[in-house]
């Protein structure tokens, strides 16, 4: 068997989402996501160039090999640009021998751990009224578990609140754009929010907040104490990690559970944070950490220190990475949680998929493969579009962490 053509489709169905589709000579092809938000090009250029050229004429059944090949053999390891394109191959390639061997994908994985996958979504509201407003929304849609992010008084414009009537969509800008951020005001102002949400809703609803990576791991460790009383699912990316001995000193001070990774691209990334269990939940998925084959491996290594997963799910990764992450989140034992920000219809129409989501909880279907395809057609009539995440600075005007 051999691989007879592989295509990067680039489309923006109101988002940029980045497509890799590899085709066989037995007619069997399979997809899987490139999208890295806001340097999506690079990972075009990556697979156009480097990638794919190589790729044609190989036996798509060798996925470790060609993993191997990929990543040793490009001998400048790791990156987010590198790891996404190597990440839409190896899923094309799980997809086709899924297809292959008539299975759904987490058949071939393992089989189900589980009858169906915890998944939580987003709720957002510029003042406390509106954000509770929303929790309500989302609890009516059934789902369990909610993360909360709200404005902050003083602050015009705060990570995970949309500023207009549409969902909150980061990539907001043809150049990024500059927000102000204010520790103090946040810390002072987000444990009420909590607070308000839990007297509203009861003990029972799994909250979530992402700090996205904005704190010192001792603003942190503050933040997650004066969260304990409301018990949170997890607090996520308190600080930034590429120092992971940061989690430590946040750990020696809070019982509220960490969890990190949505920037993450290497098993090597998280190593220390879940050897000296210093985190709860691994947030690397399976687009920007070299796909399937990569997370398999994180995802057992995490098993031997009682962390558990809880794949990235933000409307940047295309339903293309949603539909082989909950292949995964099916078969694998320490799964935790899945995020769910919704794609909207226009971008479902460009995806068909056999995912299915029923009261707060998600099923990948039977479909052979992962379940998704892309409809080229429709695909063509979105153009792609530069959009670019934000900065942040402190009032005095210091770059600091978006
Ligand atoms: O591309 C950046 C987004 O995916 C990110 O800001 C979303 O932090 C995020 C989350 O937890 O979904
Ligand atoms: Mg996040």
């Amino acid at each position: 068997m051999k691989i007879v053509d592989a295509k990067v489709i680039v489309t923006c169905p109101g988002r940029n989402f980045v497509t890799l589709k590899i085709v066989t000579d037995q007619g069997i092809y399979g997809i899987g996501d490139a999208t890295l938000n806001g340097r999506e090009k690079s990972v075009v250029s990556y697979l156009e160039d480097y990638l794919i050229p190589v790729l044609i004429g190989r036996d798509p059944q060798q996925i470790e090999d060609i993993w191997q090949f990929f990543y040793r053999g490009a001998y400048w390891r790791r990156g987010p640009v590198g790891m996404t394109a190597l990440a839409a191959i190896d899923v094309a390639l799980w997809d086709i021998k899924a297809k292959l061997a008539n299975m759904p994908l987490y058949q071939l994985l393992g089989g189900k751990s589980r009858e169906r996958i915890l998944s939580y979504t987003h709720a957002n509201g510029k003042d406390l009224d509106s954000t509770l407003e929303a929790v309500r929304k989302a609890k009516d849609k059934g789902y369990k578990a909610i993360r909360v992010q709200c404005g902050i008084p003083g602050i015009a414009k705060t990570y995970g609140v949309s500023t207009n009537t549409k969902s909150y969509e980061p990539a907001d800008a043809d150049l990024p754009s500059v927000e102000v951020w204010s520790t103090e005001k946040y810390l002072n102002y987000i444990p009420d929010v909590f607070a308000a949400v839990r007297k509203e809703f009861g003990p029972d609803i799994h909250l979530l907040h992402d700090v996205h990576h904005r704190l010192t791991p001792i603003e942190a460790a503050r933040l997650g104490k004066a969260l304990e009383p409301y018990h949170l699912f997890w607090m996520e990316d308190a600080v930034p990690a590429e120092n992971q001995e940061s989690f430590k000193l946040i750990r020696q001070h809070t019982t509220t559970p960490l969890a990190v990774g949505e920037v993450f691209n290497s098993i090597h990334d998280c190593r220390e944070l879940i050897q000296n269990q210093w985190i709860d939940y691994i947030r690397t998925t399976i687009v920007h950490a070299g796909g399937i084959s990569q997370m398999r491996r994180i995802a057992d290594f995490a098993s031997l220190f009682h962390v558990r997963t809880g794949f990235h799910g933000a409307t940047d990764l295309s339903p293309v990475c949603m539909g082989a992450a909950l292949h995964f989140d099916y078969w694998v034992p320490n799964f935790g949680i899945q995020e769910h920000m919704a794609h909207s219809e226009q971008m479902n129409a460009v995806f068909p998929h056999a995912y299915t989501f029923n009261d707060g909880y998600f099923t990948p279907g039977e479909k052979p493969g992962h379940g998704v395809d892309i409809d080229e057609k429709l695909a063509a009539q979105y153009p792609y579009k530069r959009a670019c995440l934000p900065v942040n600075r402190l009032e005095d005007g210091t770059l600091w962490h978006w």
